[in-house]
This record gives C-alpha cells, sequence and structure tokens, in this order.
C-alpha cells in the first residue's frame, strides 16, 4: 500500500486513544465509552442559590466581589417554585442531546439534594424544601437521555476545606491531615449518597486544581464510583484519573488528541443566569461549533442557567429548540458518526459514517456555486442533501490517468436545497474512505 494513502481503519488509529493514569482493559473501556462517543451533544445545567443575585457562581465571593455572608443570604431567594423537571427533560429532548449533567454541588458547598452530610442543602436552608434531584433524573431518564452529575470537589464554604477566598486560607494541611481527612470523608460521603440515590451514567468533577490526586486521593474515589456502577463515565477534572477530556480554553483549533473528548460551553458568557449578561451566542454560532466539536471527534456539553425559580431564559430555550431542529433534520450525519477528515482534504467540519464509507460534509451559511473536496481515493455512489434527499452530481476535476493522485471532487449545491444554518451533504463511497495525503506529483 502506498504510504501517504491511508483508509478508514487506518485513520481511526491515528486518534491515539489517550487513557488516564489506569489499567484498564482497552476493550473494556471502548464498550463502556460507546454511549458517550455516539451521544455527540449534552446539556450543562448550573443552577443554584447564585442565580438568586444573577451573579458569578461561587466564584463572586471567592474573588471578594461579595461578601461570603451576603452571598449565602441568597439561600433566603431560592425557591425553585416554578421548577418542571419534565418541562427541563422535554426541552433537552427536543434539542437533540442524548445527556445532561446537572451541578449537584458548586464550589460554594450548597447542595441540591437533601444531604445527610451538613446542614448546606436545598432542602433544609432554602425556601425550595426539598431534593431537586430526585425528579430531575427520573424525568431525565423517563425521556431515554443519559444523566450526570457535576459534582465540585472543593468546597469554599466548608471549615474543614483549607481554601476560602482567593487570598486567604484556612489551614495547612500537612499540619493538620486529620482535619483534611475530615473533608474527605464529607466528600466521599455525599459522593456515596450520590451515587446511591442518583446512580449517574457520568460524573463531571471540577475544582480539583486546588490540591494533587494524591490528596484528594483521586484513586480511591474512581474505584469507589466504578464500584457502584462499573459503568460509570467520569470527566477528565479529577486530577487526571477520568476517561475522557475536557479541553481548556474552549475551542480547539487542530484536532486534540484524546480518544473521548468534551467541549463545555455557555451560551452567553456565563455558566449560572445572570440577567445582565446578554451577550447570547446565536443558534448559528452554536450550530456552526458544535459541527467543529464533532468534525474533530468530540463533544459539545452546552450550559444552561436557570433562574432561582426553576425557569429557563428564553433566549436559551430558542437556542435548544433551534439547535434541535437542525439536529433532527440531520440527525444521520451527527450522531453515531465519528470525526471526519483529517484537515486539508475540505474547507469545512466533516463527519463519517462508523466503516468510513461515507463522508457527511458541513456547509457554514450560504454556498454560492460549489465544494471541492481533496484526496479522496474513492468512487463515489451517491451524493444527498441530508434532511431533504436531493441528490447531487459532481465532477471529477484534475484526474491524470498515471498519477497516483486522485482528482478534486467538485460539487455544484443549488440554493434551494440548503439549510438556513448548515447544509449537510452525504457522500456515500464504495468503500471505507481512502485519503490521499501526499504533496501531489509521482507520489
Ligand atoms: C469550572 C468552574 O469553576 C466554573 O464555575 C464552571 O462550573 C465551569 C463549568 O467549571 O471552571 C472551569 C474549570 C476549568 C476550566 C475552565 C473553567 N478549564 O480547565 O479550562
Amino acid at each position: 500500500m502506498n504510504k501517504l494513502i491511508v483508509t478508514g481503519a487506518i485513520l481511526l488509529q491515528l486518534v491515539q486513544p489517550v487513557l488516564a493514569q489506569q489499567k484498564t482493559d482497552p476493550q473494556e473501556i471502548n464498550e463502556k465509552m460507546q454511549w458517550f462517543a455516539d451521544a455527540k451533544l449534552g446539556i450543562f445545567i448550573h443552577w443554584g442559590i447564585y442565580a438568586v443575585n444573577g451573579i458569578d457562581e461561587s466564584w463572586s465571593f471567592h474573588n471578594r466581589k461579595i461578601s461570603h455572608a451576603d452571598y449565602m443570604k441568597q439561600l433566603k431567594g431560592f425557591t425553585a417554585k416554578n421548577y418542571d423537571p419534565q418541562a427541563w427533560a422535554d426541552l433537552i429532548k427536543e434539542s437533540g442531546a442524548r445527556y445532561a449533567v446537572i451541578t449537584t454541588k458548586h464550589h460554594d458547598g450548597v447542595a441540591l439534594w437533601d444531604t445527610k452530610f451538613g446542614k448546606l442543602d436545598v432542602a433544609k436552608a432554602t425556601p425550595a424544601k426539598r431534593d431537586l434531584l430526585t425528579p430531575f433524573f427520573a424525568a431525565i431518564r423517563k425521556n431515554g437521555i443519559k444523566a450526570g452529575a457535576y459534582y465540585s470537589l472543593l468546597d469554599w464554604t466548608n471549615n474543614n476545606y483549607p481554601g476560602f477566598l482567593k487570598d486567604s486560607s484556612r489551614y495547612d494541611i500537612k499540619k493538620d491531615p486529620a482535619r483534611w481527612q475530615n473533608f474527605l470523608d464529607f466528600n466521599n460521603g455525599q459522593m456515596t449518597e450520590i451515587a446511591t440515590r442518583f446512580n449517574p451514567d457520568l460524573w463531571w468533577f471540577d475544582g480539583d486544581w486546588e490540591r494533587s490526586a494524591d490528596e484528594w486521593k483521586a484513586t480511591d474515589v474512581r474505584k469507589m464510583l466504578l464500584s457502584h456502577n462499573p459503568k460509570t463515565i467520569i470527566n477528565g477534572r479529577l486530577t487526571g484519573y477520568g476517561d475522557y477530556d475536557t479541553p481548556e480554553q474552549n475551542f480547539p483549533v487542530v484536532r486534540p488528541n484524546f480518544h473521548w473528548w468534551e467541549l463545555c460551553m455557555t451560551i452567553n458568557n456565563n455558566w449560572g443566569y445572570q440577567p445582565q449578561d446578554t451577550n447570547w451566542k446565536t443558534p448559528y454560532e452554536v450550530i456552526t461549533i458544535f459541527a467543529d466539536a464533532i468534525s474533530n471527534g468530540g463533544n459539545m456539553l452546552l450550559d444552561i442557567g436557570p433562574k432561582e425559580d426553576g425557569t429557563i431564559p428564553p433566549q436559551q430555550v430558542n437556542v435548544l429548540k433551534e439547535l434541535g431542529k437542525w439536529n433532527k433534520k440531520h440527525e444521520a450525519a451527527i450522531f453515531s458518526t465519528i470525526g471526519g477528515l483529517p484537515q486539508g482534504h475540505f474547507y469545512g467540519p466533516t463527519t463519517m459514517s462508523k466503516d468510513s464509507s461515507a463522508i457527511y460534509l458541513f456547509l457554514a451559511g450560504k454556498v454560492s456555486g460549489q465544494v471541492m473536496i481533496k484526496g479522496l481515493d474513492n468512487k463515489i455512489q451517491s451524493i444527498k442533501v441530508v434532511g431533504n434527499g436531493t441528490s447531487l452530481t459532481h465532477k471529477i476535476v484534475g484526474k491524470i490517468s498515471w498519477s497516483p493522485v486522485p482528482g478534486l471532487v467538485y460539487i455544484p449545491v443549488p440554493e434551494n436545497v440548503q439549510d438556513e444554518y448548515m447544509t449537510v451533504l452525504e457522500v456515500k463511497l464504495d468503500k471505507a474512505a481512502k485519503l490521499y495525503r501526499g504533496k501531489g506529483g509521482l507520489n
């Protein structure tokens, strides 16, 4: 085989499976991760007392924008009085998401369920007066969606946690290991409650950065969660002892080197409800970012921030609904696909069927004229507009009979088949994609 030609199977292997520092049978982990790899879209929910004043979740007191005492006064205003978990689950279903992740406890230490560990939860300390998670997990699962628990390892309110305000610490854990152990017992107690009562399909840890893996006893935490549910998936923010990565700084430019990854993203600039933040991403922006993530083999976890009463801001509802319409129409090109062509073959996002015999081309905005694929060494069986069914023609340009370099594939895209956000074309090949990656000429 020409070394510059790669087949679909090899292409898959080029994506290095980077697993956490754990010894797991690769086949077992592949099986465990399959639903996540196929899911593509998750909805993240940041709901907490910070929605009362509409201020930064936890960070506002940590960064001294508000005193801790005033921050905690928000407890009195957290009512959840219009909370309709079934309506949330229906909206999430409508968005096309296959999983949802809710903040069970943020860095402020306020638990959204009635925990036996400590007094700081919405059942005991707010007018909501009840566990908000049980009905959420039930409604989400009723809709056939996987349910995840966000859990902050660090807890800036707990007196046995060393960190508090940004420039002050309560104690040195080396000098008082018993006090630190006390905190770990508290966290373990809460995590055990979550594992037993809600049995998350996914754990989304956060706040690991203040302590080391050894200090968190990360391997023990992992073991404990897997003993409750061997199939649960753990994100990478357990100081590296997770199953998949959450890339920093949002948008990867080149394909991340991990087998499984997820881009978490807000719809405006904040995770929680903040009425003054009107910097909304448009459906077009969210859809093109989503296409980019799946093109590079990742998922998107799109965040909403409900108000204290449980209503979801209309701008977020609108983005989820528009995204949902687009997802439904283009389902075949999105869910259960794999990351697409490496850069250079097509100027835009692409995905592929699992056997790589179909390539999906994502065309942003309105296309005038034609799109083009380079270096595709296959016969094309058909080209169709996804969700519309129209067959398109193509022309092979510049193929030289004696050269191994494939010709360029030009595809005219008529205006009347185009989607308002992103048009998707399905290019069916004779067999698994064979890509020419050379420099042209004789090789
Ligand atoms: C964390 C939280 O501090 C924040 O409040 C929010 O819950 C968010 C989802 O997660 O913030 C982070 C943590 C890590 C990164 C970015 C934001 N990171 O690694 O880039």
